[in-house]
C-alpha cells in the first residue's frame, strides 16, 4: 500500500444506529428472503440443467430477449451478498444454501471449464456467439465476485476453484493471440471482477485480461458487427441501433461523453479507474476524469440517480432529467458509488466522496425497503401514487446490488495509506487496523446523518505519527474541528475537501468535528426544464421529498414552497424509529371557489399550509401515495 485505499469492511465494526439498522436488516431479512425468491422463481433450479430444459419462466420481450438468460448473475450476486453477510457473522443455514448452489455449479461445469448455465442447459452449441446481447461474460463476472466474497468469508475454496477453471477457459478463448476471439461483453462487469481476483491472488494474468477487455472495446473492425454477421444477421438490425448503448461506439480512451445504458457505463468506468491506478495509466485516468465531469455537470439527478430513460435504461441528452418518468435504476446509483470510490482514491478529493455519499443516502438506499424485502428498480423523483415497491422482479438485478453494498458498507467509511487514515463517511464505526506496524483503533461516534456532531477517538498502545484526514463535505459551511478540546488554529486549509491533521497521536486523543447541517432549499440548473420554478429540500447528505401521507390536505402537486419561509428540523422518534423531518409553511392551491368552469381570469386561491418532508430514501414505506422531490416555489 502507498496511497490511500479502502479498508476491508471486515476491519470495520458498524456501531452507529443508522447503518447498524440497515446492516442488520440485510443480514437477517434480505439475505434469506432473496434466497427464497431465487428458489421460488426457478433460478436455483436452473443450475440443475434438467433435460429437456423446462419452459421459459420469463417470456421473450419485443426484442426477442428473455432476462432469464442472465440468471447466473443473480446466483453470483446472491452468493456475494451472502458472502458479505457471512463475513460479519457465520450462519450455518445460509452457508448450507450457498454450498448446495456451489455443488450444482461444480456438477454442471463443462469439462473444459465453461460454466454458463443458460447455454449449458439450452443451447450448448452456441457458446460465445452473441456477446453483444447475451451477458455470458457479465454472468461470469458476477459469479466470480460471489466466489471471491464467499471464499473471503468462509475460506471455502470450491466455488472459487470452479471460477478459476472458468476464468482460465475464458482467458483461453479471448485475447490477442492467433485463434483467440477479440471480443468483450456487451454488458461490462467481468472487468471489475477480474480486478478483484487480481487483488485477491496477485496473478497478473487476471489484471491483463481485464485490461484487454477494456482496451479492445470499440476497436475496429467492430467485434459486434463481425459476430452479428457470423450469426447471419445484419449488424444494422441491432435493436438499440447504436453501440453507444454498450459504450463500444469508440475505443474507451476516445470517449468524452457519458452515453448509453447507465449500469454498463458505470461498471466500465469503475474498471477503467481501477486499471488507471493499478497500471499507472494516466490516459485512462484522464478519460475517467472527463467522463466524471460530464455526468456530474449534466446528467445526474439530485438523488444521484442516473439514466432518465427506460428505452435504453440510460442516458439521453444533457440536462434531460424528467422527474416522474425518471428511470434512475437502483443498480446505476450503486455502480456510481463503485466508480466514485475508485475516483476518490486517485487522490483524496471530496468531489468524489460527496457524490458517493449523495448516491448512497438517496438514489441507492431508496432501492431497499425498511423491511429489507421490498425494492425499487426505477427511482422517480415524483410519483402520482402508482409507483410502489415490489417483492421480486422479472429482472432482480437491483435487489442484490443494493444489498451487497449495504453488507460491505464499512469499506466506504475509511481508507488507509502508509501514512494515514481517512474518514469519508460518518455514522458510528470502529476501524481496527495496524498503521506503521502498530495496532490502532479509530472510533468514530456520531448520530450521522441526523446530526453533524462527530467524535473520533484513537486507541493505540504507543503514540503513532500519522495524518488523520477528515472529509468536509461541500454542503457543510463553517465546519469546525477540535483536537482534545482545543479548536484547530486559524482557518486550516482544506486539501481537496479534506482537513489534514498531521501529528503524533496518543492513546485517548479525541477529535471533534462539527458539520453544520441546516435544512436548505436547492435549485437545479435552469436547463433542467422539469425543475424550473421548483425547489427541493435538503439537509446534510439527505434529499427530502413530500409524501401524501404526511401532507394529506391536498394532492401533492398542489403544494407550494414559499421562497423565504423558515425550514424547521425535528427529530421524530415516532417515525421510522427515528428520522429528522423538515417542516415549513407554504401554500396549497384551493379550488373551493373555482366554480364549474375549466378556465377563468382569476388565478386560483392559495391557502397557507404546513408542509412536512421526509428523506427521499424512505418514501413508499408506508401506505401508497403520491410523492415529489421538486416542489413548485413562489
Ligand atoms: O442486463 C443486466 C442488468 O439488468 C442491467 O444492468 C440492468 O439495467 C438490467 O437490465
Ligand atoms: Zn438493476
Amino acid at each position: 500500500m502507498k496511497g490511500f485505499a479502502p479498508v476491508p469492511f471486515t476491519q470495520v465494526e458498524i456501531t452507529g444506529e443508522f447503518w447498524k439498522e440497515r446492516l442488520e436488516t440485510v443480514l437477517t431479512k434480505t439475505v434469506p428472503s432473496q434466497y427464497e425468491q431465487l428458489v421460488k422463481n426457478g433460478i436455483v433450479e436452473s443450475l440443475e440443467l434438467k433435460q429437456p430444459a423446462p419452459p421459459l419462466r420469463i417470456p421473450h420481450n419485443h426484442h426477442d430477449f428473455t432476462t432469464q438468460i442472465f440468471w447466473d448473475s443473480d446466483i453470483g450476486k446472491w452468493i456475494e451478498v451472502a458472502g458479505n453477510a457471512l463475513s460479519h457473522r457465520r450462519d450455518k443455514t445460509i452457508e448450507d444454501k450457498v454450498d448446495r448452489i456451489v455443488d450444482l455449479m461444480a456438477r454442471g461445469q463443462a469439462p473444459d471449464g465453461y460454466m454458463n448455465f443458460w447455454y449449458l442447459g439450452r443451447e450448448p452449441q452456441n457458446r460465445w456467439t452473441n456477446l453483444r446481447d447475451n451477458h455470458e461474460l457479465y454472468c461470469a463476472g458476477h459469479m466470480l465476485e460471489g466466489a471471491i466474497a464467499y471464499f473471503q468469508a468462509t475460506g471455502k475454496r470450491k466455488c472459487l476453484d470452479c471460477m478459476l477453471r472458468y476464468i482460465d477457459h475464458i482467458a483461453g478463448v479471448f485475447g490477442p493471440e492467433p485463434g483467440q476471439k477479440r471480443g468483450y461483453c456487451g454488458h461490462q462487469e467481468i472487468e471489475i471482477a477480474l480486478i478483484k481476483l487480481y487483488r485477491l491472488l496477485g496473478d497478473r494474468k487476471h489484471l491483463d485480461l481485464a485490461a484487454y477487455f477494456i482496451n479492445q472495446r470499440g476497436a475496429q473492425p467492430h467485434y459486434f458487427d463481425e459476430e452479428a454477421r457470423a450469426r447471419s444477421e445484419d449488424p444494422k438490425d441491432f435493436w438499440a441501433k447504436t453501440y453507444e448503448y454498450n459504450q463500444s461506439h469508440k475505443p474507451v480512451r476516445e470517449q468524452t461523453k457519458v452515453v448509453g445504458h447507465a449500469v454498463r457505463a458505470m461498471y466500465m468506468y469503475t474498471a477503467m479507474a481501477d486499471l488507471a491506478v493499478l497500471l499507472n495509466d494516466n490516459g485512462l485516468r484522464k478519460t475517467c476524469e472527463t467522463l466524471w465531469k460530464d455526468v456530474i455537470a449534466t446528467k445526474m439527478y439530485l438523488t444521484a440517480g442516473l439514466g432518465p430513460s427506460a428505452r435504453n435504461e440510460g442516458f439521453t441528452a444533457d440536462y434531460d432529467l424528467p422527474n416522474d418518468t425518471a428511470y434512475a435504476e437502483t443498480c446505476a446509483s450503486v455502480a456510481l458509488i463503485f466508480w466514485a470510490q475508485r475516483m476518490l482514491h486517485f487522490d483524496l478529493d471530496n468531489t468524489y466522496a460527496d457524490v458517493l455519499e449523495r448516491s448512497l443516502f438517496n438514489g441507492t438506499l431508496a432501492g431497499l425497503s425498511r423491511d429489507g424485502c421490498h425494492y425499487f428498480y426505477e427511482n422517480p423523483l415524483e410519483s402520482d401514487g402508482h409507483h410502489h415497491r415490489w417483492a421480486w422482479h422479472h429482472c432482480p438485478c437491483c435487489t442484490m446490488n443494493v444489498s451487497r453494498l449495504v453488507a460491505s458498507i464499512g469499506s466506504y467509511l475509511f481508507s488507509q495509506s502508509d501514512t494515514g487514515i481517512a474518514l469519508h463517511l460518518y455514522g458510528g464505526a470502529t476501524l481496527d487496523t495496524t498503521l506503521k506496524g502498530k495496532p490502532l483503533q479509530v472510533i468514530e461516534e456520531s448520530n450521522y446523518p441526523w446530526s453533524g456532531e462527530i467524535k473520533v477517538r484513537l486507541k493505540t498502545e504507543t503514540p503513532i505519527k500519522f495524518d488523520l484526514m477528515l472529509r468536509i463535505p461541500d454542503w457543510a459551511n463553517g465546519a469546525r474541528v477540535k483536537i482534545n478540546g482545543k479548536p484547530v488554529g486559524g482557518r486550516k486549509p482544506l486539501t481537496h475537501g479534506y482537513i489534514k491533521l498531521a501529528r503524533t497521536w496518543s492513546n485517548g486523543d479525541v477529535v471533534n468535528l462539527s458539520l453544520p447541517m441546516p435544512a436548505e432549499r436547492t435549485y437545479a440548473h435552469p436547463a433542467v426544464k422539469a425543475d424550473v420554478g421548483r425547489a427541493a429540500l435538503k439537509r446534510g447528505p439527505l434529499v427530502y421529498c413530500i409524501e401524501q401521507i404526511d401532507n394529506p390536505t391536498m394532492p401533492i402537486s398542489d403544494y407550494r414552497l414559499y421562497r423565504d419561509s423558515k425550514l424547521t428540523v425535528a427529530h421524530r422518534k415516532d417515525l421510522f424509529s427515528g428520522v429528522s423531518t423538515i417542516t415549513t409553511y407554504g401554500g396549497r392551491i384551493s379550488t373551493d371557489d373555482w366554480g364549474n368552469v375549466l378556465y377563468r381570469s382569476k388565478p386560483p386561491k392559495v391557502l397557507q399550509s404546513k408542509i412536512t418532508a421526509i428523506p427521499y430514501y424512505l418514501w413508499s414505506n408506508r401506505e401508497k401515495g403520491p410523492m415529489t422531490v421538486w416542489i413548485p416555489e413562489e
